[in-house]
């Protein structure tokens, strides 16, 4: 029996577990790392507290491209914090201005058939170029940087498998949001997704990485293209063909589920509010007023992307009622398309340049006018994502997006004229001098911290008995935007966790951090899907700063459970899923035997005192994570083990 692509880059950088039992706990070899600023100072702050005097992988690199708005002086003091910090440990320093993490990384670092992790969901772009790339909380990363192995449950895996031709106006976009469509954004938890088929070849590594970039949509652990005669071409093109190997999958792989999609079959698609897999065409939402358009983001920022909507616009003009922003992925990408041009085009049909960063994706800035329909190349529509409670946010390709902004309306753009084809170029320009470069070991450089920067919350050891009160109730799909909200106004606080805990849950209950407070604490339950979207372990750390003990839901997010775990707050599963209505907000609860429950790996039994029935939870953990739930957190674990 053969291997996927993912069990042959399992196959070579296991170093724990069993990869033939499919949900088992397996440790990997980390090759790269990165991190970007807004989870980055965090996990720098860990790093420093493990103690080791360089980072042990073979590339770590630091980008700043979440928080560039520096409205005042807490962006830059964690800028300079993690530059310094970066170039003590051995650490890659990528300015900002230099792009966005993800972007960056595929042009510059990423090698087919390596091992990557980042502090931000969205590293399996990587992906794109045949990398295994995972997302992952920052401890896990700073514990990778120290040369620890990263544990995941060993995945499923999918093949879906591309037949046919993208058609003139139907892009890389729409073939994710044609699988959100079909598995939603919880039909990837636990699952590897493979791409092959003869469509693979005919897409570029740019089109690869917005597909395996989304696929973090699906709450999938990662998603896969094989390394081929493409990607050796966009890495020779980079200046990089020594990085270049080739993977692809054994023709008798085994995959656990197997899909088609004919590219030719695709038409042009939109996610609508507030979910990315809440999809519809865009024919049968064309007509719809818009008011903002935004292209960019890891996700649809690549020269090619930008090239298309420069063309569409060439000799345009951007409707008077709409407000159109482009941020370009990098500065290899705006360097281009200044060179070439194509920069021109975009300003001189009215788009609105924002510098190479993650700027609206993330609501720092561009919030939408109240009500507004906004359409963007992003990978996230999540409620007051974008900063304007009611904005109204659709996920589109950039050929819809650019047609749209012209004609002030949701537009097919198969309506608009012959489509423009762009090809990359034989060498991309290439200028690396937005990266600095670490100083050498036993070097004496200092770190230099700014007021902004407090500890870290950390737990205790876990008591025997937890009496306390559900102190808040939710439904499915509640997603880290909802526990710990992000945006121009709370994100330069991520070193803040103290400031950051009185925006925890603001998007479906304002009083919750003064509640939580008042109590003391207590427990949240939740639906499925608990914690899905990014990777930010201040979803865990701010909860647990509040005193929140455990979380009781039908199902979680991979990323988000694995930072619960690291920060000894209890995922617990419902056993019975109906056991989810019987509970109110304001119940009180026991664990009465937890501890020992826990030690013994059992079901953990929950008194619900309020309304007199006891149930039981769930909580599967490896031994790596029982240890640390037992010791209140894996920092705390490692230090008992030390
Ligand atoms: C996101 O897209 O939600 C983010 C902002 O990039 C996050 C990371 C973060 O919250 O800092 C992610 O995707 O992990
Ligand atoms: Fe940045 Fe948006 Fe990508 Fe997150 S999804 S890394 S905020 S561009």
């Amino acid at each position: 029996m053969g291997d996927t692509i993912a069990e042959k880059i399992i196959r070579s950088h296991l170093v724990e577990g069993d990869m033939t039992q499919r949900g088992s706990e397996i440790g990997l070899r980390i090759d790269q790392t990165l991190t970007q600023d807004a989870t980055g100072t965090m996990a720098y702050l860990q790093f420093e507290s493990i103690g080791v005097p360089r980072v042990r992988t073979e590339r770590s690199v630091a980008y700043i491209d979440h928080n560039t708005l520096q409205s005042g002086f807490e962006n830059a003091d964690d800028h300079r914090y993690i530059q310094s910090v970066a170039k003590k440990y051995g650490i890659y320093f990528s300015r900002p201005g230099n792009g966005i993490c993800h972007q960056v990384h595929l042009e510059r670092f990423g090698k087919p058939g390596k091992t990557l992790i980042g502090s931000d969901s969205h590293t399996p772009t990587g992906g794109g170029i045949g990398m295994l790339a995972f997302g992952a909380g920052g401890l896990d990363v700073a514990l990778a940087m120290a040369g620890g192995a990263f544990y995941i449950s060993m995945p499923k895996m999918v093949r879906i498998n591309l037949t046919g031709k993208l058609s003139p106006w139907v892009s890389a976009k729409d073939v994710i949001l044609e699988v959100l469509r079909m598995l939603s954004v919880k039909g990837g938890v636990g699952k590897i997704i493979e791409y092959g088929g003869e469509g693979v070849a005919t897409l570029t590594v740019p089109e690869r990485a917005t597909i395996t970039n989304m696929g973090a949509e699906l709450g999938a652990t990662t998603s896969v293209f094989p390394a081929d005669e493409v990607t050796r071409r966009f890495l020779a093109a980079q200046g990089r063909v020594e990085d270049f190997t080739e993977i692809s999958a054994d023709p008798d792989a085994v995959y656990d589920e197997t899909y088609t999609i004919d590219l030719s079959a695709l038409e042009p698609l939109a996610a609508c509010p507030h979910s990315p897999d809440n999809i519809k065409t865009v024919t049968e939402l064309a007509g719809m007023k818009i008011d903002q358009v935004c292209i960019g983001s890891c996700t649809n920022s690549s020269y090619l992307d930008l090239m298309r909507v420069a063309a569409i616009l060439k000799g345009k003009k951007v409707a008077e009622t709409v407000s159109l922003s482009i941020a370009p992925g990098s500065k290899q990408v705006y360097t281009m398309l200044a060179q070439n041009g194509a920069l021109a085009d975009l300003i001189d049909a009215g788009a609105r340049i924002l510098e190479c960063a993650c700027g609206p994706c993330i609501g720092m800035g561009q919030s939408p006018n109240s009500g507004g329909v906004s359409l963007r190349t992003f990978n996230r529509n999540f409620e007051g994502r974008s900063g304007t409670a009611d904005g109204q946010i659709y996920l589109v390709s950039p050929e819809v997006a650019a047609v749209s902004a012209v004609n002030g309306v949701m537009t097919d753009p198969r309506t608009f004229g012959e489509y423009p084809e762009v090809v990359l170029p034989e060498r991309f320009f290439t200028n690396d001098n937005m990266i600095v470069s670490p100083a050498p070991e036993g070097n004496d450089i200092e770190v230099l911290r700014g007021p902004n920067i407090k500890p870290f919350p950390q737990g205790t050891d876990l008591p025997d008995a937890i009496e306390t009160t559900v102190i808040l109730k939710v439904g499915d799909n509640i997603t880290t935007d909802h526990i710990m909200p992000a945006g121009s106004k709370i994100l330069p606080y991520r070193s803040n966790i103290p400031y950051l805990s009185q925006f925890c849950f603001a998007v479906c209950d304002k009083e919750f951090p003064e509640r939580a407070k008042k109590m003391g604490g207590g427990i949240v339950v939740g639906g499925a899907n608990y914690g899905q979207g990014s990777s930010r372990e201040h979803a865990a750390l701010v909860p647990l700063y509040l005193g929140v003990k455990a979380v009781l839901a039908q199902s979680f997010a991979r990323i988000h459970m694995a930072n619960l775990i690291n920060s000894g707050i209890l995922p617990l599963t419902f056993c019975v899923a109906e056991d989810y209505d019987r509970f109110q907000q304001g119940d009180e609860i026991a664990l009465p035997k937890v501890r020992e429950e826990v030690e013994q790996g059992q079901d953990i039994t929950v008194e619900n005192r309020t309304q007199g029935f006891t149930v039981k939870a769930a909580l599967s953990l490896s031994d790596r994570q029982r240890a640390a739930i037992l010791a209140g957190g894996q920092l705390r674990c490692l230090r008992e083990q030390h």
